[in-house]
């Protein structure tokens, strides 16, 4: 493969200058080559094939013990003036994260081959979809972006019919982490990262492209770049909902998105569109459209199983790219919660021992193409995307936050998105467990300042006067001995019907100071075994803890200065005057 793009072919060369790879190979995106790359890395080391018979074409990867999930410090958004990033990214001057990147990058591929991978984000003659070229030193990241994006020959097509792309440099180096930066530049649509060879550090289509550097093109053009899933939800008349939802990471998104309908509920039907990641646009009738950029899930391993999710578990039982899970003497992978075999090698490679900590790393993740799951929507790959009815926020919190409530408009709805709060995950690196604010789950992927990220959001609000509704969720409640309220995963669509119905006008709310709340009544518990009290509990409105959280969202919206936007200020004065008023019941919205 060669290419007529001249931006193209002088950007490999100048890269070639400077990393010195032994050769260079072109990425057509065939299976043929995936197999071929597979084959390498088994005979190097970087893979290690599982039971063939019960896991067929499926392969292990562990990753260097240091360099295990996304890395928020060392993560950089280099925009000429300090304030365009914001103080929700760490920021470098361009000039010296270039030269910084350049002496890292020098003579690095020295031995190895430089891969140059094409790849679509979202349905290759969509409008909507984005292109870019990432280059990498590593055979892992090739295998997993075949399966992540739409990459290759078509690709290539469509970058040298657009005539622009976004540049995504990766170089593993010695995976030293004194030696490891992800850098984005949005003015000149470029990526460069070094030293990481994991997930969202090194696949540089997914976070840095398709959020961080999208969401930059999406202000400027008019779109949104969100850390959402999008999910089909069809009632036992036939009819279809769209729904997106943000939650920060390993906080239930590809859960949600394949979610198993209970037992209770015959005859309603949930299909995938996307897991991570939602490009929304308004198309000319005023109503909001979502297309997925990625084609396939780097989802959490932990906790996956028959009960939890048995769509993703049966979906990752071929086909599959394991990375830091343990194995069982069988060589079947193994991860905690998996309910089925023992650990006998834990994900260093070392013997297992519990005294060590778990046998999977808690961030270890499948790769797998979204065709795999058993509820793919072939929709994921209309170009015009689908019609979203409504917007849900979430976040993992033990207190406060109630199962469900709605935004009152859209204003609202945006202040309750940048007040979004969540317990930190293993998904990156850090203390797990922390509440911190997350406003619409973009803080570690939002790329640039927040408080023009929310103005942006705001000005949707002038533009179309059929928005979505708002919506915000909890499925993490618990009580004081650790036990969580709400059975969680498939009981899930109790929640989503409530607020399909709100989006419909056919449900009844309670108005409160933070939202439209249910009635415990208007959520359908049939089947379920909760305990007396518990859907009180969680659709109670702590006044006074409330009044604190709407001092803290303040306090927190104040560190953005001058540039938040009025309209977020206004919604949190509004909501901290009402807190101590009485509530009133409404009918249909
Ligand atoms: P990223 O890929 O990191 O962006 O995460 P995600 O939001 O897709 O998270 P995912 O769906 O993989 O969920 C991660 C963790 O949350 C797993 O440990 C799940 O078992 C747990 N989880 C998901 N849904 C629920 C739920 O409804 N209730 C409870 N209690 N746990 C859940
Ligand atoms: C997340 O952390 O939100 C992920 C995994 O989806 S990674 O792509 O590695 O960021
Ligand atoms: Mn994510």
């Amino acid at each position: 493969m060669t290419t007529n793009n001249e931006a193209l072919q002088q950007w490999i060369d100048e890269v070639a200058a400077i990393t010195s790879p032994e050769s260079i190979h072109w990425c057509d995106g065939s299976e043929a080559e995936y197999q071929s790359l597979i084959l390498d890395m088994l005979e190097s080391g970087d893979l290690i094939k599982l039971n063939e018979k019960s896991y067929p074409n499926c392969y292990l990867h562990r990753s260097d013990p240091s360099d295990v999930a996304r890395v928020e410090h060392l993560t950089f958004v280099c925009t000429p003036e300090e304030g365009d990033a914001g103080p929700n990214n760490n920021w470098m001057p361009p000039a010296d994260a270039r030269k910084k990147m350049d002496d890292l990058f020098g003579g690095c591929m020295q031995g190895r081959t430089m891969y140059v991978i094409p790849y679509c984000m979202g349905p290759i003659d969509s409008p909507f979809s984005r292109c870019g070229v990432e280059i990498t030193d590593s055979p892992y990241v090739v295998v997993n972006m075949n399966l992540m994006t739409r990459m290759g020959a078509p690709a290539l097509k469509r970058i040298e019919q657009d005539g622009t792309f976004v540049r995504g440099l990766h170089s593993i180096g010695s995976l030293d982490p004194e030696r490891r930066f992800i850098m984005h530049f949005p003015e000149e649509l470029l990526i460069q990262s070094f030293g990481s060879g994991y997930g969202g550090n090194a696949l540089l289509g997914k976070k840095c492209h398709a959020l961080r550097i999208a969401s930059t093109q999406g202000r400027q053009e008019g779109w949104l770049a969100e850390h959402m899933l999008i999910v089909e939800v069809e009632n036992p008349q036939g009819e279809k909902h769209y729904l997106a939802a943000a939650f920060p990471s390993a906080c239930g998104k590809t859960n949600l998105a394949m979610l198993i309908p209970p037992e209770s509920h015959k005859g309603w039907k949930v299909r995938t569109l996307g897991d991570d990641i939602a490009w929304l646009h308004l198309d000319e009738s005023g109503q909001l459209r979502a297309i997925n950029p990625e084609a396939g899930y780097f989802g959490v391993v932990p906790g996956t199983n028959v009960n939890t999710n048995r769509n993703a578990f049966e979906m990752i039982q071929s086909d599959t790219i394991f990375t830091n899970v343990a194995v069982t003497d069988e060589n079947e992978p193994w991860w905690e919660d998996k309910n089925i075999g023992t650990p006998s090698v834990d994900w260093k490679g070392q013997p297992y021992n519990p005294d060590n900590g778990p046998a999977a790393h808690p961030n270890s993740r499948f790769t797998v193409s979204a065709k795999k799951n058993p509820t793919y929507s072939s929709l994921a790959d209309d170009p015009a995307g689908v019609p979203i009815s409504a917007i849900i926020f979430g976040g993992r919190r033990r207190k406060l936050a109630p199962l469900v409530f709605q935004a009152r408009d859209w204003n609202h709805g945006v202040f309750v998105g940048a007040g979004v709060a969540s317990e930190t995950t293993a998904a990156a690196s850090g203390q797990v467990g922390v509440v911190r604010r997350d406003p619409m789950a973009m803080k570690p992927f939002c790329g640039y300042n927040f408080a023009d990220y929310w103005s942006h959001w705001l000005s949707f609000g002038e533009k179309s006067n059929q928005l979505p509704g708002i919506f915000h969720v909890n499925w993490f409640r618990r009580d004081e001995s650790g036990r969580f309220l709400w059975p969680g995963f498939g009981d899930n669509l109790r929640v989503l019907r409530w607020i399909i119905d709100r989006c419909e006008g056919r449900a009844e709310a309670i108005e409160t100071p933070i939202g439209f709340l249910p009635d415990p009544s208007d959520i359908d518990v049939s089947g379920l075994d909760m305990r007396d009290g518990d859907l009180e509990e969680l659709l109670r409105v702590d006044r006074e803890a409330w009044i604190e959280e709407l001092k803290s969202i303040g306090d927190y919206l104040n560190d953005f200065g001058d540039r938040v936007p009025q309209q977020l200020k206004t919604e949190q004065r509004k909501i901290s005057d009402s807190l101590p008023d009485n509530y009133r019941l409404i009918t249909m919205a």
